[in-house]
């Protein structure tokens, strides 16, 4: 799949900060040190439904990450995927009678517009899981002649008594990952599986469902987690820097995405962080597609709001927090918007250069983005206040707002 344009990153004098994420699978901080060639794998949509403000935010905490890096003169090898077939899909496109390949297409263009106007840098490799089933389906026999996959009526689930691991991503117990299983698209209920929490990785052809050459296994289509597990070791390879997703991934994606690729490769760990962005709610419930209860980045859009609002909305509440979405929110971002562009193309303010190694530090300190937003304001108040004669500060300014924070001024 192609991805969508890149905009540019301003280069900024001196060097970032060594970046500190916090690991679910350590529960606290931890250094990310990456190599010249630093890889993070962000989890995609599943596209049957408009971007909402919760999956802006996701993204935007991930975009972070790759613009610290890339302050610090590295490489990014960024890899997203599509879940453009997975029952979500199918059952939305039964519902409204349309063809399901027409909705994933639609919506994942809609998707690449939102996150081109966003300014979030794309993936070099944005892959569809569709177009991974060649890929995925050895991996699944591999899994089956190692003894770590089996088969219940036809389908194919994997073991999760194969990894020793197994549980280290999230540190849940076995009762709580029963709930979320349940909630997730796991099925601990059904009858003749090994372990009820052992997720599907093969599901066979079922009547009304498209369904692909399974080689050894079948016609059918993937499981979910497998999908991304396939993709990610395709692209990036085993401990990749960073997992990245929303926090209701932790537990069982992420958990048995890095259990299928353990036991396929025999190495450990599947990623060296597993870093969850809080969940955005609005009206008091999370916001999500199957509850209905969304703001879409596309009708901002459209209703005349500048994406650069939208993404300051974002950076003023920290990715791990869980937040809600108002329209106190969005004014409040417009009205910072609109000073800071007010302050910018004013002919000098004071010194940036304390206000630049400010914005680095907050960000390489866990993605502080309020921090580095304050800082901001800091500065364009300094500059109401007392003016400054720096005639390189408000460019210096506009560019460390750019390439850090990726809102174009
Ligand atoms: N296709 C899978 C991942 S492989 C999936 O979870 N798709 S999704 O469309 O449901 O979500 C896409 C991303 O947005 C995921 O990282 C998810 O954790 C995140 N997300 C979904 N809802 C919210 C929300 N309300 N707040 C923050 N992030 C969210
Ligand atoms: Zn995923």
């Amino acid at each position: 799949m192609h991805a969508w344009p890149a905009s540019d990153v301003p280069a900024l004098p001196g060097t970032g900060r060594p970046l500190r994420l916090h690991d679910t699978s350590t529960g606290g901080p931890v250094s990310i040190d990456p190599g010249p060639v630093a890889r993070i794998y962000v989890c995609g949509i599943t596209p049957y439904d408009a971007t909402h403000m919760g999956h802006a935010a996701t993204y935007n905490a991930f975009d972070l990450v790759q613009r610290v890096w890339l302050d610090t003169k590295r490489q990014v090898q960024y890899v997203q995927n599509v879940t453009d077939v997975d029952d979500p899909l199918l059952e939305r496109a039964a519902d409204t009678g349309e063809d399901w390949t027409a909705l994933a297409e639609r919506e994942t263009a809609l998707f690449r517009e939102d996150m081109t106007a966003l300014r979030l840098l794309p993936p070099a490799h944005y892959i569809g899981a569709v177009e991974a089933i060649p890929g995925i389906v050895p991996l699944i026999e591999r899994l089956r002649e190692m003894g770590a996959a089996y088969d219940v009526e036809g389908d194919v689930y994997f073991s999760v008594e194969t990894d020793p691991h197994f549980g280290a991503v999230s540190g849940l117990d076995a009762a709580a990952m029963r709930l979320l299983a349940a909630e997730r698209g796991g099925d601990p209920e059904r009858p003749g599986k090994k372990n009820p929490l052992d997720p599907m990785l093969w599901r066979t052809r079922r009547e009304g469902e498209p369904s692909w050459d399974g080689a050894s296994l079948g016609p059918g289509r993937p499981g979910w987690h497998i999908e991304c597990v396939a993709i990610a070791l395709d692209h990036l390879g085993m401990g990749f820097d960073v997992q990245g997703g929303g926090s209701d991934l932790a537990f069982p994606h992420h958990e048995m995405g890095a259990s299928h690729a353990q036991v396929l490769t025999g190495e450990y760990p599947y990623a060296k962080a597993y870093v969850h962005a809080g969940m955005v709610a609005l009206d008091g419930e999370k916001m999500s597609k199957s509850r209905g209860n969304l703001v879409f980045v596309s009708t901002l859009r459209r209703e005349g709001v500048d994406p650069a609002a939208i993404r300051l909305a974002l950076l003023a509440h920290h990715y791990r927090a869980d937040w809600e979405w108002t329209d106190a929110v969005l004014s409040e971002a417009v009205e910072r918007l609109g000073r800071w562009r007010a302050a910018v193309s004013r002919p000098d303010g004071p010194s940036a250069e304390g206000l630049l190694a400010e914005v680095r530090e907050a960000l390489a300190d866990d993605l502080d983005a309020p921090r580095a937003l304050a800082a901001v304001d800091a500065w364009v108040a300094l500059q109401a206040a007392d003016g400054g004669t720096d005639t390189g500060a408000p460019g210096l300014v506009s560019r460390t707002v750019d390439a850090l924070l990726g809102v174009a001024l």
